[in-house]
């Protein structure tokens, strides 16, 4: 089995932090700005020490890459340190709590210097130089992870709040990572008035990777496990305490039919993971211990750096009294760098299961694997395959099995290797046919296939919806809309315009409309609803609760305005399984531009009749119908 392995060594304040990678395949392209990116990224953050004004680091690449490829040669990184002062370094007399300091010491029979040297979190600027390797392996595979801060001392946003995976980037805008921007002002506070006390913060980040294929990890052995070795990989960041998967600690809370995801088939969709597919992420990516192609989510919690400028009460190694613990130069908090460095050892041990699992010495024969293994699992099972006798009678010969794709199309691998994410799209791939299309023409039907949940379920399967509205003269004569897309690839727009309301009004009346055409698909079908209006997000998601214990009051005990609306979508939210993401507007999400397009056009059409005609649309589009602005006219 290949092998990919790390080793970082290097002190705080000793010449440099160094990596050691061993198994990364041949003529893989190095690109030194993606390392350096994620190096300079790691050195942000609100409530960072002066080390990071001293320090620019960038990766040198001693060994095993020439012309931009790795040569399959063992490959040394070094991030070389300006701070080179380890020599003439004091030692501290009485160890931190919380550090390395004390149980290092006395094991290693050593000073404190010689274990704090180590144990600094400047350890992590090797394992981020790793990482930015590891990340453009992934990236040949279509596999990508990004991150976001969800808490800093007790500034957190919702537990509800999951972002879409489009929308994570953002987060590097944000000084303390975290996407909204009310909460990243208390953070910022926190660590302020922690700064101010001599005290340190702690916190939360998620990390999310996108476009594994099924079958990372194994089951088989607990060190092989892909959950355990992530965990391993999160917890080992300094300062790290533990580690959530999907719905993580939650599922104390819930039974089990609200935590586990169901089963969904889609022919020559979700080749990553054979045409399977998971209308909810409760399990975060794993099961049994392997990736099951769906988005990985961790959170992972970092502790208050242990170097407190108050210090806590300690004792003298030497003289064994009680002495204030130790001070050295160090940050207040350092989650927002702490989330960079999670997407780094997430992307290295991603690296080293898709290593372990297609193996191959260079590049091409590692992606010729993992072309075979989306083949292989998108075939047709025979009712027989696995029956006693047949196992008996030796291995499945390639002859035995009968492919799946009717057609050339709908095969994955007459895509790129990289295949889609999961993302998705307003215009999602012509190709899709119902779980009973694919059925080869020749194979008879086994007794009881069609009863399984995959085969059956095709067509109540998740809902995928855009929605958008708008007015002129904000209020005045306004319109929403909302484009609807099924698992097969059938979509549906809808729409209205009305005189005299508000953006907001329209905003929340196009989630009504939605949620009300969707309940008739299916009331049990979850629902992604991209929106651009954080008001209506926020709304449906957050305050509604608040308003109605409050009796349809706001905090600040005013009606809650546009009641009338909210109550209406209350009512078509109950009993739905929803999940709200926010895209910023008119920032080329394909299904947020048609929205706004119909809306504009709406408004247009309505103000011309003289505000006299009712106009409303209502059209639906075969797979393959194109969506083009042209189509609106025509209809509205
Ligand atoms: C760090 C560099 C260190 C610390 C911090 C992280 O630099 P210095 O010790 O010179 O200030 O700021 O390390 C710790 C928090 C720790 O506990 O050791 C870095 O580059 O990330």
């Amino acid at each position: 089995m290949a092998t990919l392995s790390l080793d970082t060594a290097g002190e705080s304040h000793g010449r440099g932090c160094f990596a050691l990678i061993q198994g990364l395949p041949a003529e893989c392209p190095v690109d030194i700005d993606i390392i350096n990116a994620d190096l300079a990224r790691r050195q942000q953050g609100y409530g960072r020490g002066a080390r990071q004004k001293i320090e620019t680091d960038k990766v040198e690449i001693l060994s095993g890459v020439l012309h931009r490829l790795t040569m399959g040669a063992p490959i040394l990184l070094a991030v070389w340190n300006k701070d080179v002062k380890i020599e003439r370094m004091p030692e501290l007399k009485a160890p931190r709590p919380g550090h390395a300091d004390l149980a290092g010491a006395l094991k290693f029979d050593a000073p404190i210097r010689h274990i704090l040297e180590r144990s600094s979190a400047r350890e992590t600027t090797a394992r981020v130089a790793a990482g930015g390797l590891a990340r453009q392996l992934l990236r040949r595979f279509g596999i990508e992870v990004r991150s976001h801060v969800r808490r800093i001392g007790s500034a957190a946003v919702p537990d509800s709040f999951q972002p879409a995976f489009d929308e994570l980037p953002d987060a590097d805008a944000s000084d303390v990572r975290c996407l909204l921007p009310d909460v990243a002002e208390k953070m910022r506070h926190a660590i302020q008035t922690a700064g101010k006390a001599g005290d340190t913060l702690g916190g939360v980040y998620e990390v999310v990777a996108t476009g594994l294929p099924i079958g990372l990890g194994s089951h088989a052995q607990w060190t092989a496990k892909l959950d355990g070795r992530l965990a391993q990989a999160l917890v080992s960041i300094q300062a790290h305490k533990g580690m959530e998967i999907g719905l993580g600690f939650q599922s104390a809370e819930l039974p089990g039919s609200k935590v586990h995801d169901p089963i969904l088939y889609t022919a020559g969709k979700h080749p990553q993971s054979g045409g399977f597919h998971r209308p909810t992420t409760g399990h975060g990516g794993t099961e049994g211990g392997m990736s099951t192609g769906a988005p990985l989510i961790l959170r992972a919690v970092m502790k208050p750096i242990s170097t407190l400028m108050k210090p806590l009460p300690s004792v003298d190694l030497v003289t064994r009294e009680v002495a204030a613990a130790g001070v050295e130069r160090s940050d207040v908090c350092a989650v927002p760098a702490a989330g960079v460095v999670g997407e780094a050892v997430v992307c290295f041990t991603l690296a080293q299961a898709l290593v372990e699992k297609f193996g191959g010495d260079s590049l091409g024969e590692m992606e010729d694997n993992y072309k075979a293994y989306l083949k292989r699992i998108a075939r047709t099972r025979r009712a027989d395959e696995f029956t006693p006798a047949k196992s008996a009678g030796g291995p499945v010969r390639a002859g035995d099995t009968t492919e799946t794709q009717p057609d050339g199309e709908a095969n994955p691998l007459n895509s790129k290797i990289v295949p889609d994410l999961q993302e998705p799209t307003a215009s999602p791939a012509p190709t899709a046919k119902s779980a009973h299309d694919t059925k080869p023409k020749t194979e008879k039907k086994s007794p009881g296939a069609a009863e399984t949940p995959a085969a059956a379920d095709s067509s109540a399967g998740p809902l995928t919806v855009y929605t958008d509205g708008g007015c002129w003269n904000n209020p005045g004569p306004g319109a929403w809309a909302a484009l609807i897309i099924d698992d097969a690839g059938r979509r549906k727009l809808i729409g209205a315009a009305q005189d005299r309301t508000t953006n907001n009004q329209m905003e929340i009346s196009a989630a009504i409309g939605a949620l009300q055409v969707t309940a008739q698909m299916g009331a049990d079908r979850p629902v992604d609803l991209y929106v651009d209006s954080e008001y209506l997000k926020n709304g449906a998601t957050v305050w509604i609760k608040d308003w109605k214990r409050r009796g349809w009051k706001t905090a600040a005990k005013a009606p809650v305005k546009n009641q009338d609306l909210w109550e209406a979508l209350d009512n078509a939210m109950a009993g739905r399984t929803l999940r709200w993401h926010w895209v910023r507007g008119h920032q080329g999400n394909h299904g947020n531009e048609m929205c706004d397009e119909l809306t504009q056009m709406l408004i247009q059409e309505f103000v011309d009749s003289g505000k006299r005609r009712e106009v409303r649309v209502d059209i639906s589009l075969k797979p393959g119908d194109l969506l083009t602005p042209g189509l609106f006219s025509k209809h509205v």
